[in-house]
């Protein structure tokens, strides 16, 4: 039986999928417990989230009584989605932050530069998206911040230095560090079908140092080794045509599009696009805006990619990138 889950639920569980303490677990579990249609087709479901509370709920009692050790990592999300620039030393991490960004990172030709995370906003054609430059990760050298990070982030940069001998098997170790933790990169993100802990990322490879004669052979090395495979983009970041290429990988990394919302009678906002899941609907928007409005919702207008602009739709309709749409109620 089918499960019928609503663009609601769906939404829960990619705030859950994020959520970066016990506490935002528990309370995105909750919700999607209570939006789930009870039904036979939802009973394994119920139970698998009944499990993640009761465990997220241990969690946060565990954290509340224990002492604060370790370093922690607390970045608040901002803008369409969150990207995490990972990999090992002296890749060229905070090199494409520096780049893609108006941050001003530390970046220098010997390993180990960088010692903590940071966050930096890159825009692209009006869509702000987040950056996270992150400390070199080594084998066995995952603190449990990064961890988090990155499983929940939106989607992960996998960088490789092109130019190094030693950057395929640094690389694979980067991988293995984190599949030995549950956390695998695949190209599109979400929680494994079989087990709620496995977490999937979205992640591509960046392979730095393109204009190295050798850097090709050293990503299919990496990906030989690995056994896995991964979109890969070689880049030379000295080189602008390269910068902008990232910049749309970045983008399209999020799997999202931009919709422009208009009033009756107005202009559309065109410098400041909502963003939605690509393949998202008109109540994908709507829930986006208010889920009050997703209630309430009785129609669109759409123009952009419908037959004739103004054309009425309803709200299962498809958008696509660059939609202008009215909502009403
Ligand atoms: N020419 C060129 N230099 C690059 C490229 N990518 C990285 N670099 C250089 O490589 C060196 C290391 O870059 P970083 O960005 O500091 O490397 P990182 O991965 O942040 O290093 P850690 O913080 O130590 O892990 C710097 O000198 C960068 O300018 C590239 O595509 N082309
Ligand atoms: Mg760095």
């Amino acid at each position: 039986m089918p499960a019928n889950l609503t663009p609601m639920y769906y939404k829960a569980e990619r705030d859950y999928r994020r959520a970066q303490t016990a506490a935002e677990q528990v309370e995105c579990l909750q919700l999607m417990l209570q939006l789930m249609p009870k039904h036979k087709g939802t009973d394994k479901l119920q139970a698998d989230i009944k499990s993640r509370l009761s465990e997220a709920r241990q969690n946060l009692k565990h954290q509340l009584n224990a002492p604060k050790s370790g370093q922690t990592c607390r970045i608040p999300r901002q803008g369409a989605g969150r990207i995490v620039i990972i990999g090992g030393p002296n890749c060229g991490k905070s090199r494409i932050l520096k780049e893609l960004t108006r941050a001003e990172p530390d970046v220098a030709p010997f390993p180990f530069t960088t010692r903590e995370p940071l966050p930096a906003m890159m825009e692209y054609e009006g869509v702000q998206i987040q950056l996270v430059d992150t400390p070199p990760i080594t084998v066995g050298q995952v603190p449990p911040w990064l961890l988090n990070l990155v499983r929940t982030a939106d989607g992960v940069l996998l960088v490789l230095d092109g130019s190094s001998d030693v950057a395929p098997e640094e690389t694979l170790a980067v991988i293995q560090e984190f599949e030995s933790r549950k956390t695998r990169f695949t190209e599109v993100g979400g929680f494994d079908a079989d087990s709620f802990s496995i977490v999937n990322v979205a992640a591509r490879l960046i392979v730095t140092h393109a204009s190295n004669v050798d850097c090709q052979e050293r990503s299919q090395l990496l990906h030989e080794l690995w056994g896995g495979d991964l979109s890969t983009l070689g880049v030379e970041l000295d080189e602008q045509d390269f910068v902008n290429a990232l910049k749309q990988w970045c983008f399209e990394l999020l799997n999202i599009i931009r919709v422009f919302t208009k009033s009756p009678g107005k202009p559309a906002d065109m410098g400041a696009p909502l963003t939605i899941a690509d393949n998202g609907t008109v109540e994908d928007l709507a829930v986006q805006i208010h889920e009050d409005l997703a209630r309430t919702l009785k129609h669109a207008r759409l123009w952009g990619h419908g037959d004739h602009d103004g054309q009425v739709v309803g709200r299962d309709y498809r958008l696509r990138d660059g939609d202008v749409v009215e909502l009403h109620c």
